[in-house]
């Protein structure tokens, strides 16, 4: 945002099934859907992932017989900071609603549970990272906020053809503690302001301005190979650990 590029982590979700339309990937090689975060630190806590139903994807080839799913914009910048088998241009091998993804069964890098699921995000915006998002509810405001929304509503879940057990049986994970917000920031931030759900935009943005500052100069990690440890201190190295296992890709916009 504003000057200067965004270094985000592309995080490497692994599909579990390919249900509906991304069948057509079946035997073409390992499907990951890329979510591009700025707090690789917090991977330990994620329990869902989002998509914007209307929004417009595409499956690509990457290397090592990978396939990515991402933006076709996001796609073709990877493509030219040489981490697609072509430089400059990315080979779509399907096109995808994000309707198309909710519910798909992932597993991710670095969480305690065994399988999460694609989830509906209305204020995913398009024209920055990948369109895809990984969830932590304990530390980004966004997050825990659209996850109560979809707890309490079941007409939104209905509308979006979210399964109850995609979503009910998921509650936040503390992962990082912060002096005087505790270890469910996001949570206290949400209650102390009053945010009543994902269209507050104004306090949302206010939310998570302060619980990202905090988090990084104050958090400390609770849990992981780094618990004691604080996040600014080992964000960098937790980083490093996830492109060097294949977990995840380094991106910049
Ligand atoms: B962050 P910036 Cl724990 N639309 O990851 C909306 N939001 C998007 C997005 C998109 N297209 N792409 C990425 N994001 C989210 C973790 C996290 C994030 C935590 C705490 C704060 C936080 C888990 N979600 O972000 O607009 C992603 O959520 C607070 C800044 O490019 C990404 O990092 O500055 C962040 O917003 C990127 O925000």
């Amino acid at each position: 945002e504003g000057v200067g590029p965004q270094d985000y982590t592309l995080i490497k979700l692994r599909a579990l099934e390919l249900p509906g339309k991304l069948a057509a990937l079946q035997g073409k090689g390992a499907v990951f859907l890329m979510a591009a975060t700025l707090r690789p630190e917090t991977m330990y806590g994620q329990t869902n992932c989002w998509a914007l139903p209307e929004g417009d994807y595409g499956a690509f080839q990457g290397r090592n017989d990978e396939i990515y799913v991402m933006s076709a914009r996001s796609a073709r910048n990877l493509s030219y900071q040489d981490k697609l088998p072509v430089e400059g241009s990315a080979e779509q091998l399907l096109e995808l609603k994000g309707q198309d993804l909710i519910g798909v069964p992932l597993k991710v890098p670095n969480s305690q549970l065994e399988t999460v699921y694609v989830l509906p995000l209305l204020t995913i915006s398009m024209g920055k990272g990948t369109g895809i998002v990984t969830s932590v509810p304990s530390d980004a405001p966004d997050d825990f906020i659209a996850l109560m929304d979809l707890k309490r509503k079941d007409k939104l879940r209905e509308k979006f053809g979210v399964k109850d057990e995609w979503v009910l049986p998921f509650e936040v994970i503390p992962i990082i503690n912060i002096p005087g917000f505790g270890d469910r920031a996001a949570e206290k931030v949400c209650t102390d302001m009053k945010i009543q759900s994902q269209n507050d935009r104004d306090k949302l943005d206010e939310a998570k301005k302060q619980v990202y500052l905090k988090g990084f100069t104050d958090g400390v990690l609770t849990v992981g190979p780094h618990a004691g440890k604080k996040v600014c201190d080992v964000k960098a190295v937790i980083r490093a650990e996830m492109l060097g296992a294949g977990q995840a890709l380094p991106y910049s916009e």
